[in-house]
């Protein structure tokens, strides 16, 4: 009996002892990483930082917590390269439209090559930036790219023709900006958070973007038109502040690695359908019409954007960029994910 009671307070201790000794993350140990985001908490690319951090703090044993930061809280659309440069936060989503001068290769993604849905657009648009590594992201550590779904025009007035889409004004960013203009209409550049005051106050009559912001910015209550052209994708990348990461412990770097093709696959695949639910809801409960355009109509509108990609590599080339080379890459990439 005696001897009984000594083994079991010896494996009392035991495991007393082991609990103490196991590598359990200690507070000092846990990193904490602040991530920036500018649109509010239910639109995509929020949505997809939700997810990484769900992934992150769950990989790596809760040695990592990643705070976020919505809807422009701690670094806003124009400034959050600059911001996480800086280390006003560790990490930070940013849309590259936003500033089309400053990433001239990846936004390369955004010339009217065909990139059929997000999905496609942001693995396309990873092995884009693998291959190239433009010197614009040297400063900072790539944690993942990906893209919206293909853009369509969202409008208070139906837009049936290129003479309707004549000198309106539109909202919409970088490439897409480019692609209006050809066709006619007033391109009026602005973040998307800035789009829903602009809408209501009359200063645009629509936008050209992915048609999942139809539900998550309502816009489908405002905007009563869908020209559908499924034409450009819009580019995003996650980045980290160059310091932060070089401190992070190698398993959690390896974590974060292990994530950037899987996230940008997950976030294109998110947005596919989530495009989908859009559409639905924008039909059935905003009673939205979809307008699609005849097929010589279509031709037309195309036929405005064959000078694109071409002048896009006459204008790169100047600047010194293997211009035909990342368009004949994009399109073999385009080809290659698509099947
Ligand atoms: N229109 C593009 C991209 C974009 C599409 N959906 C959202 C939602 C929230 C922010 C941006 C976007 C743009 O403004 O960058």
């Amino acid at each position: 009996m005696k001897k009984i009671g000594w083994f079991l307070i010896g494996i009392f201790t035991a495991t007393l002892l082991s609990a103490f000794m196991a590598p359990m993350p200690s507070v000092a140990e846990t990193v904490k990483l602040n991530y920036a985001n500018f649109p509010p908490a239910p639109t995509f690319p929020c949505v997809q930082m939700e997810r990484w951090k769900t992934e992150v703090e769950k990989r790596t044993n809760g040695k990592v917590l990643v705070n976020t930061f919505p809807g422009g809280t701690l670094l806003g659309a124009k400034n959050m390269m600059d911001g996480v440069i800086a280390g006003q936060a560790d990490i930070g989503c940013l849309s590259m439209a936003y500033q089309p001068g400053r990433f001239v290769v990846t936004n390369a993604s955004s010339l009217p090559l065909g990139i059929p849905n997000a999905t496609v657009g942001s693995l396309v648009l990873w092995d884009l930036y693998q291959k190239y590594q433009p010197e614009e992201f040297a400063k900072v550590k790539v944690l993942t790219m990906f893209t919206t779904a293909p853009t369509n025009i969202m409008s208070k007035v139906p837009v049936r023709t290129l003479d309707d889409i004549k000198g309106l004004d539109l909202r919409a960013s970088g490439g897409a900006a480019k692609i209006l203009a050809a066709w006619g209409a007033n391109p009026v550049g602005m973040p998307m958070p800035a789009t829903v005051e602009a809408l209501q106050k009359g200063v645009v009559k629509g936008l050209y973007s992915s048609l999942e912001v139809m539900k998550d910015f309502k816009f489908a209550e405002t905007c009563k038109y869908v020209t559908v052209t499924d034409t450009v994708i819009y580019p995003f990348a996650v980045v980290m502040n160059m310091d932060k990461w070089n401190s992070l412990p190698k398993d959690v770097q390896k974590v974060m690695d292990d994530l950037r093709v899987e996230q940008a696959q997950w976030t294109g695949n998110y947005m596919d359908n989530h495009v989908k639910t859009a559409i639905e809801w924008s039909k059935t409960n905003q009673g939205v019409e979809f307008i699609q355009l005849s097929k010589e109509e279509k031709a037309n509108w195309d036929a405005k954007l064959d000078f694109m990609a071409t002048k896009w590599i006459g204008d790169t080339s100047a600047k010194g960029i293997p211009a035909q080379a990342i368009v004949d890459d994009l399109k073999r990439m385009i080809a290659e994910k698509s099947k």
